[in-house]
């Protein structure tokens, strides 16, 4: 290598590697946010698909009608009831197929595929 090359690739462990590491990191602990809406008596969109360690915000969206976000699969962990503007977030760690239903309307459905 001649001492220029040397010289960038120390300027680059220097000075590079810990930017790009903190590149990496962040780009590791960056997760996304889904969003549904919950409005009409409905799930909107009904099913989302995320990856692990990203997270669903449902949003409360009717005029007076509360509503819940219930799994019947883990032993019918829910929510609290969320009113008009309220939400809830769940973070989701492992992959896999989740159902939901709202508590009060159980008709209505809904379920978040989440990916390796
Ligand atoms: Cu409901």
């Amino acid at each position: 290598m001649s001492p220029a090359v040397i010289a960038l690739y120390r300027w680059r462990l220097s000075k590079g590697a810990p930017v790009l590491l903190a590149l990496f990191s962040l780009a590791a602990t960056a997760q996304t946010v889904v969003e549904v809406r919950i409005a009409d008596y409905r799930f909107d969109p009904p099913a989302v698909s995320i990856k692990v360690g990203d997270s669903v915000r449902w949003i409360n969206r009717e005029k007076r009608t509360s509503h819940s976000v219930q799994f019947p699969d883990e032993n019918g962990l829910e929510s609290e009831r969320l009113f008009p503007d309220e939400e809830y977030v769940r973070r989701f760690e492992r992959p896999g197929r989740y159902a939901y239903q709202c508590g009060p309307h159980p008709e209505m459905k809904g379920e978040v595929l989440v990916a390796e």
